[in-house]
């Protein structure tokens, strides 16, 4: 297809520098300005590019890149990053894609609540229409021992703490995730316990990585990757960046998370990326890289190798188990 061709990101060949992606993403923007039917045909998911494109935001995109964040490796295929998922809500497996399809995901109401000067709800897209988006390229190191890299669309959580005004005595961040019985069948496995909830600390909130996804290859984000917002914590497991939130909590209480409450010996609050801390039942000393032309072992590096970055947020709190 011409403009599958045309997409730095879809180029398994090429390791993608952040001016190549830019040149070429420019060359798709102006293929998607042609027509809405040459946009969907870029997309492995029919049902998700119609949807993307009847998107109340999609004149937003694409958004001009940070040169910031640099990968050391190819971004993964789209056609991988959107049918390899993890997804509870929809099922305790990868192939929940297509199931996702059927989430609505507006009219999307977020509710920002707890220690903040004035509590707030706001819908999605006027949400999204007060930040400046930008598109950044993350790796995403999932605690199984899989990874992807990513080029995100969104605007960095420290705005939306801005916006929120945390009261002094605010120390975290609890986001929530939707919990949708009519699309969400996996919610009917009732030993999970829902809704999936994750946190940050108000300093790794504010810390410049810490990005909410609003897009993803140039386009709104799909359902199966957290539309309409997720978050993207790419030093901690993919555990922490929590899909399809609808609600900011501010408190003094450090969270309990779902996957803390589902598995306390192996799952805990930091969850921050390091090669030499196992895993109870596995090693994470390497990754398997996911492409479209199938997996590459990469060693993994403390802190996904975003320690220049945020390893700063941790000094003083060696005695906490930072890396589970
Ligand atoms: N609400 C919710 N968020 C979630 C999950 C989930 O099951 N439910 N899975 C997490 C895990 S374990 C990973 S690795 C990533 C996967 O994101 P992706 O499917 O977009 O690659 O989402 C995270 N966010
Ligand atoms: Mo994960």
């Amino acid at each position: 297809m011409l403009v599958k061709s045309k997409r730095g990101w879809e180029l398994p060949e090429s390791m993608a520098t952040p001016e190549d992606v830019y040149l070429r993403r420019r060359e798709f923007a102006k293929m998607a300005a042609a027509g809405p039917i040459l946009a969907a045909a870029a997309s492995p998911l029919l049902a998700g590019a119609a949807s993307a494109a009847d998107d109340p935001t999609m004149d937003l995109y694409p958004a001009p890149t940070s040169d910031r964040y640099e990968l050391d490796r190819q971004i993964t295929e789209e056609s991988v990053t959107t049918t390899y998922n993890n997804f509870f809500e929809f099922g305790s497996h990868k192939q929940i894609s297509k199931a996702a399809q059927k989430m609505e995901t507006r009219p999307w109401t977020v509710k920002i609540d707890g220690m903040v000067e004035q509590e707030m709800e706001v819908g999605i897209d006027d949400l999204i229409r007060k930040m400046t988006l930008e598109e950044r390229l993350y790796r995403h190191r999932c605690v199984e021992a899989w990874s992807i890299a990513v080029p995100w669309t969104g605007f960095p959580l420290a705005k939306l703490v801005e916006l929120a005004k945390p009261l002094s005595g605010a120390k975290y961040v609890h986001m929530i995730t939707a919990m949708d019985e009519k699309s969400m069948t996996g919610l009917r496995q009732v030993w999970y316990p829902w809704p999936y909830v994750e946190g940050l600390t108000i300093e790794e909130a504010t810390n410049e990585m810490a990005f909410m996804v609003t897009g993803a290859y140039g386009k709104p984000v799909l359902p199966q990757n957290g539309a309409p917002l997720r978050l993207a914590v790419p030093w901690k497991y993919g555990f922490k960046s929590v899909k399809s939130i609808v609600r900011f909590h501010f408190t003094d209480e450090r969270p309990l998370t779902f996957w803390a409450k589902t598995g306390p010996a192996e799952y805990g609050f930091w969850a921050n990326v390091n090669p030499n801390v196992p895993h109870p039942r596995w090693s994470q000393a390497q990754e398997r890289f996911k492409t479209a032309d199938g997996d590459i072992m990469m060693p993994t590096q403390l802190y996904n190798g975003y320690g220049e970055f945020v390893a700063d947020l941790y000094s003083g709190l060696e005695d906490e188990p930072l890396y589970m």
